[in-house]
């Protein structure tokens, strides 16, 4: 453990509990101009959107594994057709240059470039995503490569998966592949997608894969998780200068559910196992002191078995930016610790009326503000790009073969305005990447949950551009939102 801890005094200001009006949001008369040179995109991974599982001698991946455990996915679903990128990519491409975006976000399959773990490259799958880059750079589109987004090699489970430390090797000779045919075209380099979810819903909860059940398991996983982005990262520095590589966190600001100082203490834990446990190391702070100790008492013992003196100096200070994908934030109470509850807290949710998506995560575009400006604050010097940031709506084509997806606008337009005035208040925001391009395989949750500015009707293949994804291409090309209630109109 190293590096001082801050006190929730210091680092979480309380916040009002307020619930956000989109609605009033949208419609406020203002006119806001972007940056120029900022990097308007959306974002996909391979599993999500590519199918094609076995071709170009890609290897098993951990969710082949777990999606076919019976119950492991609603609906029954899996990746094997998804959106069909994977073969039709150029389709993408085209699409990506229509909506005028200047980024896109993707992800490299890991077990398409290692189809065994380790050793053999499979020239194949390098050859796929150089074709994919160099079209995305002849329309002028800058990629953001993300290389772990979750579908590790299955080979890697002989030795634990992420739970094992041979992990951080694993991943390192994949960072070393992409980077030795890439980094002379990819410029911005996402080592890890997510690594508290990994954690959590990989190893924690089950509820991902590879579906482990165990607490240790889960904190060993996080920190190979954050080790592997920081050897990850020094191999692609080594061979490519000038690349700015970061880590996707999924941050969830925690305000307490009431001013009790229980309540304070329960968000200002949660922050911790949440957010503070991955930001503090990768910024160059050391595991935080107060999240060392929760774990340590939820698992009767030490860490220093699994987090090694001198391993906090392998994963900070190699971040030149930082990945934000915020959806939603969590209202925290607190709580007894029991069999089921590891840390003395839980998340109550907001009460009174609030805007929610069609999943049920809380609309709240402010708490987006807030924590860009706490970011600027506590790690000042690291460029914020909003790797993700989208809302579940289930809207389809209607009588006109339009999608007519107002709520999702109303969602972009609040969540860009947030983006807005935490630039205008100093933060250093360099893009915005909305998830997602196309609606795709939501991971246990099938493809129920719609994410895209692009509707897929998964059984002809079609796909359809959402009034949210014309609105986004108007934003996209004028660096501007629009002062009022957006007019939808098809480009082209
Ligand atoms: O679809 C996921 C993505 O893979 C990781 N971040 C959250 C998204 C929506 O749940």
């Amino acid at each position: 453990m190293s590096g001082t801890p801050r006190r929730p005094a210091e680092a979480d200001p309380p916040r009002p509990n307020a619930a956000p009006d989109t609605a009033e949001a949208a419609s406020r008369p203002v006119l806001t101009t972007f940056p120029p040179g900022f990097l308007w995109g959306a974002a996909t991974s391979a599993y999500q959107i590519e199918g094609s599982l076995h071709a170009d001698g890609r290897g098993r991946s951990v969710w082949e594994t777990f999606t076919a455990r019976p119950g492991a996915v609603e609906g029954g679903g899996d990746g094997s057709r998804a959106c069909d990128s994977y073969r039709q990519w150029s389709r993408d491409v085209d699409l990506i240059a229509q909506l005028g975006l200047t980024a896109y976000r993707f992800s490299v399959s890991w077990a398409r470039i290692l189809p065994t773990g380790q050793g053999r490259v499979e020239r194949r799958g390098l050859d796929h995503y150089e074709r994919f880059v160099d079209a995305l750079l002849d329309r002028g589109v800058t990629p953001v490569l993300t290389l772990n987004h979750w579908d590790m090699p299955e080979a890697l489970m002989a030795d634990g998966g992420w739970a094992g430390r041979s992990s951080v090797d694993a991943f390192t000779e994949f960072a070393v592949a992409v980077a030795d045919r890439l980094g002379d075209r990819v410029g911005w380099w996402i080592t890890q997608n997510e690594p508290w979810i990994i954690a959590l819903l990989g190893y924690q909860l089950g509820l991902h894969a590879p579906g482990v059940r165990d607490l240790r398991a889960s904190v060993a996983a996080g920190h190979h998780v954050l080790l592997g982005h920081g050897a990850g990262a020094d191999a692609i520095h080594e061979r490519v200068p000038g690349a700015k590589v970061g880590c996707a966190l999924s941050l969830f600001p925690c305000d307490p559910a009431t001013d009790d100082p229980r309540d304070r203490a329960a968000a200002w834990g949660s922050d911790g196992y949440v957010n503070r446990w991955y930001l503090d190391p990768l910024l160059g702070a050391g595991y935080p002191a107060d999240m060392w100790q929760h774990y340590e008492r939820a698992l009767g013992g030490g860490l220093d078995d699994i987090i090694r003196p001198g391993d906090a100096a392998l994963i900070g200070g190699r971040s030149d930016f930082l990945g934000v994908n915020y959806y939603t934030r969590r209202v925290m109470a607190a709580a007894e610790t029991g069999p089921d509850r590891p840390f003395p807290w839980r998340v109550v949710g907001p009460s009174g009326d609030t805007v929610r998506t069609d999943e049920g995560w809380e609309v709240v575009p402010d708490s987006l503000r807030d924590l860009l400006l706490r970011l600027h604050r506590d790690y000042p010097g690291v460029p914020l790009m909003i790797t993700e940031n989208g809302g579940v709506y289930g809207d389809a084509p209607t009588h006109d073969g339009r999608v007519h997806d107002q709520r999702r606008i109303a969602f972009l337009l609040g969540h860009l305005r947030a983006v807005a005035e935490a630039i205008d208040a100093g933060a250093d925001v360099v893009g915005y990447l909305h998830w997602s391009l196309l609606d795709n395989f939501e991971w246990a949750l099938g493809y129920r949950p719609r994410f895209g500015l692009v509707h897929v009707d998964y059984a002809s293949g079609r796909l359809t551009v959402k009034d949210s994804g014309h609105v986004y291409a108007r934003i996209a090309a004028t660096g501007q939102l629009p002062a009022a209630g957006p007019a939808v109109a098809p480009f082209g």
